[in-house]
């Protein structure tokens, strides 16, 4: 148990940083949304496509469980990376985006200054104690000027900074429940990633952190 995140949590809702050009990070700004969120999570999205842990190419079990919501979701298995239309695990279309989920999102954008932007995918990332994302860039979706808008939620991580080759040196920024970031166009293809995350409990999530992305995939 971490309590010194415990106590981090809430404390700076509403503070406003800005890393790089486009980096922007709204402390608390999705708390509003929480009971919202995770009823949507429970109820609709996780029974229709469930959390499961995919394959890399090279072979490897992701230890982050992923689903996703919306008219595409990203996957991983054997055969590459790619934006799907269809849950390969069910073979239906994913769970619809909720109102809700698209509300935080573009509410998120227009802090940061990004108009009309228009999700058509949120990937969604669970990470149990000892999960990790190693440093990779987000470069799969065709329209690289729209925004990414991530969503922190449980138990808190640490996040990677990096720059634009995979050596570069990164910076570490603590993310935590209700955390919001936006990535804008010239940060767009940072590297970036999460350390392994402590064990912890939060009321909300339990045992796990949950992240959100929201892209412009088509
Ligand atoms: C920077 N997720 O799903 S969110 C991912 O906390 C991913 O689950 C992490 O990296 C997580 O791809 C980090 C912050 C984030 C999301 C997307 C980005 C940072 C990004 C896309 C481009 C650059
Ligand atoms: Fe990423």
């Amino acid at each position: 148990m971490t309590l010194d995140m415990f106590e981090q949590e809430g404390v700076n809702a509403g503070q406003y940083e800005l890393y790089g050009q486009d980096i922007h990070i709204i402390r608390g700004l999705a708390l509003p949304y929480v009971d919202g969120i995770m009823h949507a999570l429970t109820k609709q999205i996780k029974p229709q496509s469930p959390l499961r842990q995919m394959t890399t190419p090279s072979g490897y079990s992701m230890s982050v469980a992923m689903t996703n919501c919306g008219q595409r979701g990203w996957v991983t298995s054997r055969s590459g990376y790619y934006y799907a239309d269809v849950d390969p695990l069910t073979h239906q279309h994913w769970p619809d985006m909720p109102a809700i989920f698209i509300s935080l999102a573009q509410a998120a954008a227009n802090k940061a200054s990004f108009v009309n932007f228009k999700p058509d995918s949120c990937l969604i990332n669970e990470y149990q104690a000892g999960s990790k994302m190693s440093l990779h860039q987000d470069k799969d979706e065709v329209d690289l000027s729209a925004p990414i808008v991530s969503v922190s939620l449980g138990i808190s991580a640490t996040f990677l900074l990096g720059g634009f080759k995979r050596q570069d040196k990164t910076m570490r920024i603590a993310l935590h429940h209700g955390d919001v970031m936006v990535w804008g166009r010239s940060d767009r293809l940072r590297f970036h990633g999460i350390l392994p995350i402590k064990a912890a409990f939060h009321a909300v999530t339990e045992d796990c952190r949950m992240n959100l992305t929201f892209r412009k995939a088509l």
